[in-house]
């Protein structure tokens, strides 16, 4: 008997009250993960790596392969009417669909590419999705039911593009997190790691060191403890891929923490709230971890800004709050 499917597990799992339209969402989020690890598979023959020749909100130079998997993410849900709007990393304004009756209560967010500045080099790249009820009222979805803090999404996750494609989503209350990996022979999700707990007291540190000489005295302080084996935590060896999923996801299943302190000339780091950071923060902490901005719990942001931006410290528990007390040190 093979492992459930990723679709078997999202039915067995779905709330009642929820009429199956949070596991329709969950389904094409999945499609959007086959659809884009195809493209990625087949881009260097198709001419699609390398610039678009364009540049996105963040006033980054946007790669084809950006473009193709927003456009990806757009087109999974132009079908599902319970998707009222969209909001993506790589667009500034909210995205809504032509047809101005839609009235569905969900809204989902996704960062479709992100590390695409793996692409060229045949690196892993990932997306982050993250969908949220609407905070109520009729018609069109508003900037207030984006931006909502983590805590209230009804469900978050990523997909990885590395040697094998996998799929990562809890929901909340969830305890341990699934991940599903992608048979391409027969073009399916299939559960191969079951109820992850992020392993405590071992693991990497993971953060992009030539950035030191902007960081606070605080954040090199803490980041030469874990290299010198002086943190109280114990001695965490480095990795960084580039790739914000792929580094967390070698967190979840090996423990450590992952960094992205504030800079000298970023004040709030460089990573998004609604679109990386929440996400990741609650498939961390449904995986017995944790995630901060530095002194609050991330969940709990209220972000002001659909592209509003956070300090992340994300990992094993322990990891997490050393980091915390370490930085409040002065
Ligand atoms: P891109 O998607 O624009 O390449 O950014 C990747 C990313 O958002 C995230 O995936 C990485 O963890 C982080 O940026 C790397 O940033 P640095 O290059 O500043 O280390």
């Amino acid at each position: 008997m093979p492992n459930p499917t990723l679709i078997e597990h999202i039915l067995k799992s779905q709330p009642h009250e929820a009429h199956g339209e949070l596991s329709r969402i969950l389904a094409r989020l999945s499609l959007a993960g086959r659809m884009i690890a195809q493209r990625i598979l087949n881009a260097g023959f198709l001419g699609e790596h390398g610039e678009a020749g364009s540049v996105n909100v963040q006033g980054e130079e946007q790669q084809k392969l950006d473009v193709l998997a927003n456009e990806i993410f757009k087109r999974v849900f132009e079908t599902l009417p319970s998707v009222n709007a969209l909001g993506s990393e790589e667009c500034e304004e909210i995205m809504y669909y032509p047809d101005s009756d839609r009235r569905g209560k969900y809204i989902v967010l996704f960062d479709p590419l992100d590390g695409s500045g793996n692409i060229d080099i045949n690196g892993s790249l990932g997306s982050i999705f993250s969908v949220h009820r609407r905070r109520g009222g009729e018609g069109r979805a508003e900037l207030g039911d984006f931006l909502q803090p983590g805590s209230r999404q009804v469900a978050a996750g990523y997909i990885l593009y590395g040697p094998a494609t996998v799929f990562v989503y809890t929901v909340p209350g969830q305890t341990g997190v699934n991940a599903f990996t992608l048979d391409r022979s027969v073009g399916e999700f299939f559960l191969t790691h079951r109820d992850i707990l992020i392993p405590e007291g071992k693991g990497s540190y993971s953060v992009n060191e030539s950035n030191e000489p902007k960081w606070t005295e605080e954040v090199r302080n803490l980041v030469a403890s874990f290299r010198r084996g002086e943190a109280t935590v114990g001695k965490r060896s480095a990795r960084y891929t580039g790739a914000l999923v792929a580094d967390f996801h070698r967190t979840l299943l090996k423990g450590g923490i992952f960094l992205y302190p504030p800079l000298k000339d970023r004040p709030r780091g460089k990573l998004r709230y609604l679109y990386e950071a929440s996400p990741l923060a609650m498939v961390a902490e449904n995986a017995g971890g944790a995630a901060s901005d530095g002194s609050l719990r991330l969940l709990d942001l209220e972000p002001r800004e659909l592209h509003e931006r956070c300090p992340l410290y994300i990992g094993s528990k322990a990891d997490v709050e050393y980091a915390v007390s370490k930085l409040r040190e002065t």
